[in-house]
């Protein structure tokens, strides 16, 4: 399938020849990369501000934390922290907003409120959450997950992690696709630490090139992820910002095209200098 070129999100239609950095502002007290300083509205658009100033092409509001063991977000605590946040930066700031939600109500007022992407760890399994999004002009980011967060560091078994992740990602998209949706709206995501032993996470990372044959742009996340903790020797989240950055740089050589990250500056640095003395892609002469 040949690259797509474009990402349309609602309006706004992103370039995809180079990586796109998408900024995490977490609106929630418990997540495990930034727990709780962002949690207040007014905390939250001063650092989408600094996220945008850094160089993020897309900001990723999420108000339910999703690490292993999380607590569930009643709907009302979620769209009080969320709404009012997306409704600020697409005030503000002229990117889009993306929302890390798997709850149609959140999906539905986040759109109603300007958010120009769905970003579903869930991968858009809740029932009506697939239409929701195909009556819209959004992108989507279908994400993959084995098991719930609350359940999916159990035990996750694969025979063949690759292809496993790679036959739902692509049974997603065909989905979408045959409720309308454009392709160019459509994002893949393998979700690295979302039911995954570290050894499927490295297989996973080492499969990207075939995931990205899917033909449809992929999204990464890394970002201060426990993986890149296990991999320097269990090093704490706080550690983990140059081990992240390395990833985030393979996996664009690997094919991935947007990186969401929390490191926004560091992140944007490393692709500024892989653009300027990394191999030229073909066509750009
Ligand atoms: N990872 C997290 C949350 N949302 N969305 C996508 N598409 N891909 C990811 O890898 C992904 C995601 C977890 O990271 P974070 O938001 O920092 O933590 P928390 O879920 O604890 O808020």
């Amino acid at each position: 399938m040949p690259e797509r070129l474009t990402l349309d999100c609602a309006g706004h239609r992103l370039r995809l020849d180079r990586p796109l950095i998408m900024g995490v502002v977490n609106v929630t007290p418990d997540s495990f990369s930034d727990g709780g300083r962002f949690a207040t509205r007014e905390g939250a658009l001063d650092h989408a501000r600094r996220l945008v100033a850094d160089g993020a092409d897309i900001i990723d509001v999420g108000g339910e934390s999703t690490r292993p063991g999380a607590e569930a977000v009643p709907l009302d605590a979620e769209l009080e922290r969320v709404i009012p946040l997306i409704a600020d930066v697409r005030a503000e700031l002229d990117v889009p907003v993306s929302v890390d939600t798997s709850k149609p109500e959140v999906m539905r007022a986040a759109l109603a409120a300007g958010a120009g992407m769905i970003n579903d760890v869930n991968g858009l399994r809740a029932q009506g959450a697939i239409e929701l999004v195909a009556r819209s002009e959004a992108a989507v980011c279908v994400m993959h997950m084995q098991g719930t967060p609350r359940s999916m560091q159990q035990r996750p078994q694969y025979r063949d992690v690759v292809a496993e992740v790679g036959a739902f990602l692509s049974g997603r998209a065909d989905a979408l696709l045959a409720r309308g949706v454009a392709p160019e709206r459509i994002v893949l995501d393998p979700g690295f630490g979302f039911g995954k032993t570290l050894e499927h996470n490295i297989a996973l990372f080492r499969g990207l090139p075939e995931l990205t044959a899917i033909g449809y742009p992929l999204l990464i996340g890394v970002s201060r992820k426990s993986m890149i903790g296990a991999l320097l020797g269990n090093r704490p989240v706080t550690g983990r910002l140059i081990g992240s950055v390395a990833a985030a740089m393979l996996a664009v050589h690997a094919g991935a095209r947007i990186l969401r990250v929390h490191d926004v500056r560091e992140t944007a640095d490393a692709l500024a200098i892989q653009a300027a003395l990394g191999e030229r892609q073909t066509g750009e002469g």
